[in-house]
């Protein structure tokens, strides 16, 4: 049953979010001179990941020249690595310059989208009551939208502020306060050597140290940016040659994990350089193979960590009583605030209730038995529906925007197949989704993320990695060339 009435907002193609996804598929469209389409931001501003975490230190560990879209170079990048006000004001740069702004829908938080058979079409619904409804639904929402929280016995009666990475709260002052930081991943390790020297005391709670390496940052040079905006050939070859020496190291990830010994050599130099105390040095030592979680990249935060205000807590929390953290041996430590660094639901791409395909089934129920697309993009039952960074998308070694493009390539070619072609649906066929699936965990099998000895949100819980594409990206993005009408089941 579609929930059309008369304020209902209808168009042809309906993109949720403005984060890089959706940015990238309405720049796509109107270059390929498609303007039906309206995005739906749940925020009040364009942006998405990028311009909700604005933490201390907030950055990006992919170089700023392959962080960003191959159709908009920036000669003006002010560093080798982005900062997060640079990359949110790039977005909002690419928004008004591609005319994305009129087309966006502010605070349009989607709720749920269902797709009615007789009709083709997709129904979507806002949690203010908003109704939109289109013949083709790109969802480009992203794993690291919502935030991730330890299930912490108490937690919800903590006398003292809390929020997490994600949410960060600016008026907080830090100063002289005691806080506990839960979570070593990449956020932790950026905001962490920000808020050191201003917190009297800092409980720093791990519980799997990561590999962190040297970052080879700096600011970009007066005469590079000179020599980029007047022959941006200079700034296509630079990226190309950051794009393909960061794919060799999907060979180390894949075919040869033993190579990654040398990272964890540079990693463990790097902490002895630094960290002096032989108990944090041995703490922050990981146990497991580099690669099998993301490899980070810093130049402060093992001195950060080694100061002697920061507590490097090792045992586990067992609960949260009044202020105080107590760990599983029983030690109780007070404190006036507690940051979260624990991550995203990244296992969450589709929530229960967001999308409700042919027969009522809901993706959620569907990808109980396993989360996977075709081609990280499309999943049987759902027709016309495209999932931006969806099951098996993700990088740890290049940008997640090359993957985006790549996507919004074949989305485009798909919607511009329909049109010419006069079909009403498209929906990947059951065995092809299978059968690529297949293929896809079996090049899985023996990568230093399935077998690297750790336990990471790369893998769900039963085991199976459904978040990383297991292979070069140039590999990705030739699959994905052209829509491949034999492989969906059409409907005029
Ligand atoms: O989150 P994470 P993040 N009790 O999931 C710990 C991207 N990113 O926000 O390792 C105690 O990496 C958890 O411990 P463990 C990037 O893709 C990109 O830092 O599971 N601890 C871990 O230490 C990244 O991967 C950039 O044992 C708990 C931490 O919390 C993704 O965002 C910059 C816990 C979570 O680490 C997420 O990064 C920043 C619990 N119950 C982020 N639950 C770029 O530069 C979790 N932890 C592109």
């Amino acid at each position: 049953m579609s929930a059309t009435n008369a304020s209902t907002e209808k168009t042809s193609i309906l993109i949720i979010g403005t984060g890089f996804s959706g940015l990238c598929m309405g720049v796509q469209l109107k270059k390929a001179g498609i303007e039906d389409f309206v995005l739906l931001e749940r925020g009040d501003d364009v942006g998405g990941t990028w311009r909700d975490n604005h933490y201390p230190g907030a950055a990006c560990d992919v170089p700023s020249t392959l962080y960003s879209f191959s159709f908009e170079p920036n000669p003006e990048w002010s560093r080798s690595f982005p900062t997060q006000p640079e990359l949110f004001e790039y977005q909002r740069h690419v928004a008004r310059k591609y005319g994305l702004t009129p087309h966006v829908r502010l605070k349009a938080d989607v709720q749920e989208c269902r797709y009615d058979e007789a009709t083709k079409r997709w129904t979507v619904t806002a949690k203010d009551g908003r109704v939109f409804e289109g013949s083709v639904v790109v969802s480009g929402m992203g794993g690291l939208s919502n935030p991730s929280y330890p299930n912490i016995p108490g937690l919800d009666q903590f006398e003292g502020e809390s929020f997490h990475s994600a949410t960060w709260n600016h008026d907080f002052d830090l100063r002289g306060k005691r806080v506990a930081v839960i979570g070593t991943g990449a956020s932790a390790i950026q905001f962490v050597p920000q808020i050191v020297g201003k917190v009297s005391e800092l409980h720093y709670f791990q519980r799997t140290p990561p590999w962190v390496l040297p970052k080879a940052d700096g600011p970009v040079r007066g005469w590079e940016k000179s020599m980029f905006r007047a022959l941006p050939f200079t700034q296509k070859i630079y990226r190309a040659c950051v794009y393909g020496l960061r794919e060799c190291y999907v060979l180390g990830f894949t075919t040869f994990p033993k190579v990654m010994a040398a990272v964890e050599w540079l990693a463990k130099a790097h902490i002895h350089r630094h960290v002096k105390d032989p108990v944090k040095r041995q703490q922050l030592t990981p146990n497991y193979r580099a690669g099998c979680k993301r490899v980070l990249l810093s130049n402060d935060y093992y001195q950060a960590v080694a100061r002697p205000n920061v507590n490097l807590v090792t045992d586990g929390i067992q609960e949260v009583r009044g202020k105080r953290v107590v760990t599983k041996d029983g030690t109780e430590r007070e404190v006036d605030a507690i940051i979260f660094g624990t991550g995203f639901k990244i296992q969450e791409l589709a929530p229960k209730g967001t999308f409700i395909g042919t027969a009522g089934r809901d993706l959620a129920d569907v990808w109980q038995s396993g989360v996977e697309a075709y081609r990280g993009t499309t999943i049987s039952g759902f027709p016309n529906l495209f999932m931006m960074v969806g099951p098996n998308t993700g990088v740890g070694h290049t940008s997640i925007i090359y993957v985006i493009e790549s996507q919004a390539r074949y989305v485009v070619d798909a919607i511009k197949t329909m049109r010419d072609q006069k079909l009403g649906s498209v929906d990947v066929r059951p065995e092809v989704l299978k059968q690529y699936n297949d293929k896809v965990q079996s090049m899985l099998v023996g990568t230093v993320w399935n077998n690297g000895g750790c336990k990471s949100w790369y893998l769900s819980e039963n085991g199976r990695n459904n978040t990383l594409w297991p292979t070069f990206t140039f590999r990705f993005r030739s699959q994905l060339k052209s829509f491949d009408q034999a492989s969906y089941q059409v409907k005029r």
